[in-house]
């Protein structure tokens, strides 16, 4: 009996010691996971404000910041300039980069913040061994690990970022709509200027707001959505007139006074570029020079390109509306659209310190970019620039088709 029960006693103990080595385990793997997530913390507007203005006043020789206007909430869409001799008009390449058309698109501003920290960061720095392994410059900023030695982008290239500085003008307008990025926790796509005939769904889809080709809403409007886009509650609605919003006017008014070569707008997500048109599969003029320098974004990246002839953007009916449409249409700009990341908004450090570093690396090579190309030989006149010649060509597809 009593040998049955010191049995008894030990299995009970055993079991006890094996239920609590269990647990402590799984705790344990639990730690480990919540040690290796660690949630990142995306810029909010007054934090971004604070830290731009305290940049600026920092390095007033190669930075400016204004205010573009501001939103219905009494918000600055600020601009931020980098290049050498900051406050003038010199003769050199535009660049322009926008981020958050879409207010619960986060990491499309954090990156550009970032972009503007680290050209401020190494401007002023001669080239150097950054670490110390007696090679200098060996692992551009790329998000990638260049030289296979397992650490990324430990050695970017100080000089780099100095030609590009001096040599091009940077128009940075890191959070277009920062009242959508202000509301809640998440953000909100439009802006948050109330139009009549909203209750709930407030604000202007900005990047439908773009005064390219609106016409073609009233001439096909099955084919361009021109429903779905006309509905004050709908998440596309365009609003009532090209422009009738104060972010749209404020990036309308600093393109018509600047003189720009090509641009980059974010949003999230979706690992895809592409460029014009969008509103229709028909290539443009420039074509050849698009799917250069979009494949050179590819080539850093890793991003799908869709190029004018892809199945992305079907023919016809597409979207109006965009900037996109608007920078190339309008002024001849070689414009491109980068939809980063894998989610809209992810929440893990590396995955975000790794989409910032990549497109800090685009962004270079953007700039690098912009002096090979000749504003004067960019040509958009030659057709479907108009919504006549449009309405023309689509009429001839549908009756082709017909045929
Ligand atoms: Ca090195
Ligand atoms: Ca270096
Ligand atoms: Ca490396
Ligand atoms: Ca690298
Ligand atoms: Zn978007």
């Amino acid at each position: 009996m009593d040998k049955m029960l010191r049995k008894m006693i030990i299995i009970l103990i055993c079991t006890f010691i094996l239920i609590i080595g269990s647990f402590s385990s799984l705790g344990f793997t639990y730690q480990n996971k919540k040690a290796a997530l660690i949630p990142y913390e995306y810029y909010d507007y007054q934090n971004m404000t604070k830290d731009l203005q305290e940049l600026y006043k920092n390095n007033t020789d190669i930075m400016k910041m204004v205010s573009l206007g501001k939103t219905y909430e009494n918000r600055d869409v600020w601009l931020i300039k980098l290049s050498d001799n900051v406050n003038e008009n010199e003769d050199e390449p535009g660049v322009l980069l926008i981020g958050a058309h879409h207010g619960n698109e986060k990491p499309s501003y954090e990156s550009l913040i970032f972009f503007i920290k680290h050209v401020v960061d190494y401007y002023n720095t001669e080239n150097i061994d950054n670490d110390e392994d007696g090679t200098i410059n060996e692992d551009p900023i790329d998000g990638k690990d260049n030289d296979n030695d397992s650490k990324i982008d430990e050695d970017p290239s100080e000089e780099r970022v100095r030609n590009v500085v001096d040599e091009t003008e940077i128009f940075i307008i890191p959070m277009v709509n920062p009242d959508g990025v202000e509301y809640g926790e998440d953000g909100w796509r439009k802006n948050r200027n109330p139009k009549e005939g909203q209750s709930g769904n407030i604000g202007v889809d900005l990047n439908r707001n773009y005064g390219f080709m609106w016409e073609l809403y009233d001439i096909f409007p099955t084919k361009y959505g021109n429903f779905w886009t006309s509905q004050p509650e709908s998440w596309n609605y365009r609003g009532e007139e090209p422009f009738s919003e104060a972010e749209t006017t404020a990036v309308k008014n600093l393109v018509e006074s600047e003189k720009i070569n090509i641009s980059i707008s974010y949003h999230s997500y979706g690992k895809w570029l592409t460029y014009p048109w969008t509103h229709t599969s028909q290539i443009t003029p420039n074509e050849k020079l698009f799917l250069l320098i979009g494949e050179g974004i590819a080539s850093i990246n890793g991003y799908q390109l869709y190029s004018g002839k892809s199945t992305l953007l079907p023919w016809p009916g597409g979207t109006i509306g965009t900037s996109e449409n608007w920078l190339y249409g309008v002024h001849g700009i070689i414009s491109f659209v980068i939809e980063l990341c894998g989610t809209r908004v992810p929440r893990n450090s590396d995955t975000v310190y790794r989409y910032c570093t990549a497109h800090v690396g685009v962004n270079l090579y953007v700039c690098e970019q912009a002096a090979s190309i000749n504003p004067d030989k960019v040509c958009i006149t030659k057709e479907l620039s108009t919504p006549l010649q449009h309405a023309q060509y689509l009429l001839q597809k549908i009756f082709l088709q017909l045929v």
